[in-house]
């Protein structure tokens, strides 16, 4: 058992408590790994807020994060002692039907079959001041060390500064891929991206990476403009100063629509919105934030029946295990610069400074390093 400190969230609503944690020793096809860094998603503070009701508290958030095997379960062959690692909040079984499936990153081990606020076993190997604490996704990057099946657990380049590639485990993969697998953006096509986090820049420089020409970047909190300009955004809008909807704004600006337009934020307007600034004949919308558990939208049929496409998409479409590795190499290889999210490098123990630097709306990406 390895004492250490992990940021508790005993209860919805309340700021995250660092606290002294045991940890357990790996079971069998489990790997047991020291994060050296994490970044801090709006996953994370939506799940603080309450809004997914299926996550159990006390819990260990965080999902972001990168680090190096410490130790191995009975039967690990993929990782050892000592390979740098990043968890993966989508694991990839490779057995289940849809890792089969060429076309899919879904694996069905993720929490639609296997809740994953405890270990695939039922238990967890968190405890802290006499509490059994919950994972979650099965990464809980907020703690020193972290217990996660092997098949959620992707190896990568001994090279990787693991405070930078850390950000490979959500935010950026989630939208590159969300603009390269999902929409596939063509070169030469129009995008609008709504929503300028860490996820929706992602997506602003994959369209850019697949050689889109115009790149529509809308966001109500005009400090995220330059950075999306930056990151090759070549309009920037904000809503609030439409005196249209947005839709229509954007239907105006590019005659029929864009060609791909995409939703990181999470909220069902903006969702309708995204759908009808797309091109009402061969424009595809890909849904990417998530609404609160529960939640529903209402559409008008009309916007989907003359031809759109309304995808989602989870962790970008990559297949974790097989395409986070190789998005670390692309990395090192300087194909993209994921490094510009990073706005802020915390010690650990000011995790809920990097939540106020969310909620406010001050920085992209807070880095937290052990
Ligand atoms: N109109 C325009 N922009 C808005 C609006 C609005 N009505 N409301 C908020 N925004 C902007 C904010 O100003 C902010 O710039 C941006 O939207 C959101 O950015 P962040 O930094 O708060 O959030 P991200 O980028 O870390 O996360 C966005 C997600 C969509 C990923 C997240 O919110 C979410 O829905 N998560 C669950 C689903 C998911 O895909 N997760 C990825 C794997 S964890
Ligand atoms: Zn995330």
């Amino acid at each position: 058992v390895i004492r250490c400190r992990a940021a508790v969230a005993w209860a919805a609503g309340k700021p995250l408590s660092v606290e002294e944690v045991e940890v357990a020793p790996p079971k069998a096809g489990e790997v047991r790994i020291k994060i050296v860094a994490t970044g801090i998603c709006h996953t994370d503070e939506h799940v603080l807020k309450g809004c997914f009701p299926n996550v159990e508290f006390p819990v260990i958030l965080g999902h972001e994060g990168a680090g190096i095997v410490e130790s191995v379960g009975e039967g690990v062959t993929s990782v050892k002692p000592g390979d740098k690692v990043i968890p993966l909040c989508l694991p990839q079984c490779g057995e289940c039907s849809f890792c089969l499936n060429p076309e899919s990153n879904y694996c069905q081990k993720s929490h639609i079959s296997e809740p994953q606020h405890l270990l695939p076993d039922k238990t967890t190997r968190f405890t802290c001041k006499g509490k059994q604490i919950h994972h979650f996704l099965w990464v809980s990057t907020f703690a020193e060390y972290t217990v996660v099946p092997e098949y959620a657990v992707a190896k990568i380049d001994p090279a990787a500064p693991l405070d930078k590639v850390c950000l490979l485990g959500c935010g950026f993969s989630t939208g590159y891929g969300a603009a390269i697998n999902t929409a596939k953006v063509k070169p030469g096509s129009t995008c609008a991206v709504f929503g300028l986090g860490g996820v929706g820049l992602s997506v602003v420089m994959g369209c850019k990476a697949a050689g889109a020409s115009r790149i529509i970047a809308v966001d109500i909190n005009k400090d995220k403009f330059a950075k999306a300009k930056e990151l090759g955004a070549t309009d920037c809008i904000s809503p609030r100063d439409c005196k249209k909807p947005i839709q229509e704004v954007l239907t105006e600006m590019t005659g029929q629509g864009v060609d791909y337009s995409f939703e990181a934020i999470g909220r069902a307007e903006t969702m309708i919105a995204a759908l009808a600034s797309c091109n009402m004949n061969t424009g595809i919308c890909v849904m990417v934030g998530e609404l609160d558990s529960g939640s529903e939208i209402s559409l008008d049929p009309m916007l989907l029946l003359t031809g759109r496409t309304w995808k989602g998409s989870v962790l970008g479409g990559w297949k974790t295990r097989d395409c986070i590795p190789r998005l670390v190499s692309s990395y090192l290889e300087k194909k993209f610069n994921s490094d510009l999210l990073i706005t802020h490098t915390l010690p650990f123990a000011q995790v809920n400074e990097g939540f106020e630097l969310l909620r406010a709306g001050k920085s992209i990406r807070s880095v937290l390093l052990f």
